[in-house]
């Protein structure tokens, strides 16, 4: 094949007037549309110069040409990199410097502020509004809607996706066109995608659960998607009996149960939910069960590794798990000291290999030796046992991370921040339950003796330098921190002294 993700996601649908995508407005775009404007895009990028394995970054609002944009560039045999349309300029600014990006693809509204960023950069601009408008489609508008596909080999990159790390500096995932087509296949299977299904699409399209997950699986099955700018409870209720599938992370389903207009009688006839990207409260489960009779699959993945595991489609799916692991993905418990695998049953650090396992981060070869081993297994972070019965279940993390609303937060991203404040001798962030949120980002701010910094300062720094997700809920001073005889700071007794802070 000439270019294997394209062609088998994309290519297979040369000609069909078949729906695709289903808008909010009840427009449809069909996969001969959408593949138009993917080629008329792929056009305008190569007429700029691009060159296969140049990096085109976007942070664009949620629309069929952000979508396009993405096909476009791996018919062009460019390498995409979506980005958190969240994202301030510092933070933007890091990832086109990082990356060495050609061009960025942003909302016009931005354009002023990443022009002269990108300029600096050597990368150029371009516009692309949420309605679609902007100078990428006005070029595009005049090219041919055809292209000639850029040949491509499975190990070849096809994406950038970036994840902070417990440094704080964020590291670009080297994703292959075998890595993500790999995993869209066995998914299909695995969860039975046909082309009468019609998933619900409102996740974002900067992640690998949006992207990769729900929109390649669905091209792979031939299927079409409820194309929803973002997860607003009242439109999902109203277009729930037009889909037969859901993916969504676990906020979307406890949003759900938050209402009484989510019902047996709306929920049953759909084929299959999934949930994934943070855990799964059994309880929400459980909820979930009772209110619509469905049991939700859920399944494991990062953005390193795509999906690892997965609740079985016929089997039971075992509340509080994350099922089994994937055909071709091998999984074992290993001690974090010695790396060897722990007997059965026994908790440890999770390991992966196989197809969907990224190449490493992109000119840190450094942080992929420490994470990727040379046999291929990949140190994930999360801590797991597997129960007697195969099931892997996820009992928590390795890595100082927070998961909110599906969202990853690193502490050490907002504590460098914080340490910089006037006042502030130093500070430890944690991530709390929350009731929508599932977890939510608590500062914890020691002054130097006898100061007493301003509390609000010190939201307005967050505020310019970082996503507004990432923000903490709230700051609180303290005198000192908890640490251990190493001196290492105990942010699992700060994390137990303010589990409530947001619940109960
Ligand atoms: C929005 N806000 C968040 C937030 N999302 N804050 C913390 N965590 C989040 N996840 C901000 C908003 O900007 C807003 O700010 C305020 O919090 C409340 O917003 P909201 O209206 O309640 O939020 P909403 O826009 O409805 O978004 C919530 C959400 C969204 C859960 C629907 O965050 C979402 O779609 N999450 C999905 C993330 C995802 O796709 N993850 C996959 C990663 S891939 P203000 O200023 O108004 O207070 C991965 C691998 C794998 O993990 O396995 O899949
Ligand atoms: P990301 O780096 O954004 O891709 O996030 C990946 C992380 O999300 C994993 O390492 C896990 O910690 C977490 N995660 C994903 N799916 C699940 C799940 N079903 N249950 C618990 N944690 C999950």
């Amino acid at each position: 094949m000439a270019n294997p993700l394209f062609d088998r996601l994309f290519g297979i649908h040369a000609g069909k007037a078949t729906p695709f995508l289903h808008l909010p407005d009840g427009e449809i775009v069909t996969h001969q549309d959408f593949l138009g404007r993917a080629a008329q895009i792929a056009n305008v990028f190569a007429q700029t110069g691009l060159e296969p394995g140049d990096r085109v970054a976007a942070q664009v609002e949620k629309s069929p040409e952000a979508l396009a944009l993405y096909a476009a560039c791996v018919q062009a045999g460019l390498i995409f990199l979506p980005l958190n349309t969240a994202y301030t300029a510092d933070e933007l600014t890091y990832f086109i410097e990082n990356s060495g990006a050609s061009v960025v693809v942003c909302d016009g509204r931005r354009e002023a502020t990443l022009a002269p960023i990108a300029k600096r950069l050597g990368a150029a601009v371009e516009t692309l509004n949420g309605d679609g408008s902007g100078t990428l489609m006005d070029q595009a508008a005049a090219m041919p809607v055809a292209f000639a596909t850029v040949e491509r080999k499975g190990d070849d990159l096809a994406a950038f996706l970036y994840t902070s790390g417990t440094t704080g500096r964020s590291k670009g995932a080297m994703l292959t066109q075998d890595n993500l087509l790999s995993n869209a296949e066995t998914l299909v299977r695995e969860w039975r995608f046909t082309d009468s299904d019609v998933l619900l699409h409102a996740l974002p399209i900067f992640h690998t659960h949006g992207l990769f997950v729900a929109s390649n699986v669905t091209l792979a099955a031939g299927g079409s998607m409820i194309f929803l700018p973002k997860f607003d409870v009242d439109v999902v209720l109203e277009k729930l009996p037009q889909a037969t599938t859901m993916m969504g992370v676990p906020t979307f389903y406890t949003r759900l149960l938050g209402d009484d207009r989510f019902t047996r009688e709306l929920a049953e006839p759909m084929r299959l939910f999934i949930s994934g990207s943070a855990p799964l409260l059994a309880e929400t489960h459980v909820q979930f069960e009772q209110r619509t009779g469905h049991r939700i699959l859920e399944r494991y993945g990062m953005t390193e590794t795509n999906m690892n595991t997965s609740n079985p489609y016929d089997g039971e799916r075992r509340a509080g798990t994350v099922g089994f692991p994937l055909p071709g993905v091998e999984l074992k418990i290993t001690d974090a000291e010695s790396g060897e695998v722990l007997p059965q049953g026994e908790i440890g650090q999770i390991e992966v290999r196989g197809p969907n396992v990224f190449k490493g981060y992109w000119q840190m070869p450094e942080k992929t030796a420490a994470e990727l081993r040379e046999d291929g297994f990949f140190i994930t972070g999360d801590l797991g046992r597997i129960d007697e019965d195969g099931y892997v279940h996820i009992v928590g993390r390795n890595k100082d991370l927070i998961i909110s609303g599906g969202y990853n937060i690193y502490p050490k991203e907002i504590e460098l921040v914080l340490d910089e404040q006037p006042g502030v001798l130093e500070s430890a962030v944690i991530g709390v339950p929350h009731p929508d949120f599932g977890e939510t980002v608590l500062g914890i701010v020691v002054p130097v003796s006898g100061q007493s910094p301003d509390l609000e300062a010190m939201m307005v720094a967050v505020q310019q330098s970082l996503a507004r997700f990432k923000h903490p809920r709230k700051l609180i001073l303290l005198d000192e921190l908890p640490r251990n005889t190493m001196g290492k700071v105990q942010k699992n007794i700060l994390r137990e002294r303010y589990k409530d802070m947001f619940v109960g």
